[in-house]
């Protein structure tokens, strides 16, 4: 049950976490379960990242890659579980979910998308970004459900969330330090706009809204991961979403026939208006959903 200060926060900042939505078993189930999937097959969809790109080399140009083994490579994101894997969607349409997204949302969600980051000791994190650049909900926005299944601080890389950047246009994006992040776009922040980090218990899930600006930062520890399970969900009066993410579900599994939003679509780029940075919608985004990585 949320109450009125979570509801504000949730207007106010574009995030909300709450605490305990599940239990240590719930959560133990779901990292013996995971670790049991990945260590038994690889599916369609998984995904360990771009190349480690450390620069060009200074006598050819060539870019320089960065031969260290990978941690992502023996443990890649999963993606879209629900479609073949019974405990995945029963987890995307968990009523605790369903009444928490509707309270923050107004209106009951449909569910398209699961995720799984295993992100190992010494992983690379993913760059701030927008999800709405992605699924291109169509009207209206996405919101995600993240399930932390370890504890999570900053040394294995939490969760960094940029307070208000909800109210914010998609913005265009540009390129990530790939040796910090497995995906290889990003998006500028203005001046004083700054990821907060999110430390959470095994058992909280972050709900954020998906105009939000969010990512993470690399797991420094040693032995020490940090998984966490996402649902990605539609506000339930949107019409279109990027084609990667049909078939849209309703909250009691049934299948809801969306149109599909075309790729590219209009960004914005940060320009300075009376002494204060305001986003100008002059790009055009060449994203497309696969690249939600
Ligand atoms: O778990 C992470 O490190 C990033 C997840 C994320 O950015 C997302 O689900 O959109």
């Amino acid at each position: 049950m949320l109450t009125n200060a979570d509801l504000e926060q949730y207007q106010r900042d574009g995030y909300l976490v709450v605490r305990g939505l599940f239990s240590p078993e719930e959560v133990a189930f779901y990292r013996n379960h995971y670790m049991a999937l990945r260590e038994s097959g690889s599916y369609e969809g998984d995904y360990a990242g771009v190349p480690r790109i450390l620069g060009n080399s200074a006598k050819t140009g060539d870019l320089l890659k960065d031969d260290e083994p990978d941690p992502l490579k023996a443990y890649p994101r999963m993606i879209h579980m629900h479609r073949w894997d019974e405990v995945s969607r029963r987890w995307l349409l968990d009523t605790r979910l369903r009444e928490t997204l509707t309270a923050l949302l107004g209106v009951e969600p449909f569910a398209v998308q699961t995720m799984l980051y295993f992100k190992p000791p010494g992983a690379r994190g993913q760059a701030m970004h927008q999800d709405q650049y992605y699924l291109k909900v169509q009207p209206g926005t996405s919101m995600a459900a993240w399930l932390a299944l370890d504890d999570c601080d900053e040394a294995n890389g939490c969760m960094q969330m940029v307070p208000g950047s909800h109210t914010w246009d998609v913005l265009c994006t540009i390129k990530a330090d790939t040796t910090q992040s497995f995906t290889d776009v990003t998006v500028p922040l203005p001046e004083g706009a700054k990821p907060v980090p999110q430390i959470m218990k095994a058992g909280d899930v972050l709900f954020f809204n998906g105009q939000m600006v969010h990512g993470s930062f690399p797991n420094t520890t040693t032995n020490r991961f940090r998984r966490s399970l996402i649902g990605h969900y539609i506000v339930g009066d949107a019409q279109k979403v990027a084609e990667f993410y049909h078939p849209a579900l309703r909250m009691d599994g049934s299948v809801v026939e969306l149109g599909k939003s075309e790729g590219g679509g209009s960004c914005g780029v940060w320009v300075e208006r009376d002494g204060a940075p305001v986003i100008e919608m002059t790009g055009l985004s060449g994203a497309r959903a696969e690249e939600h990585e």
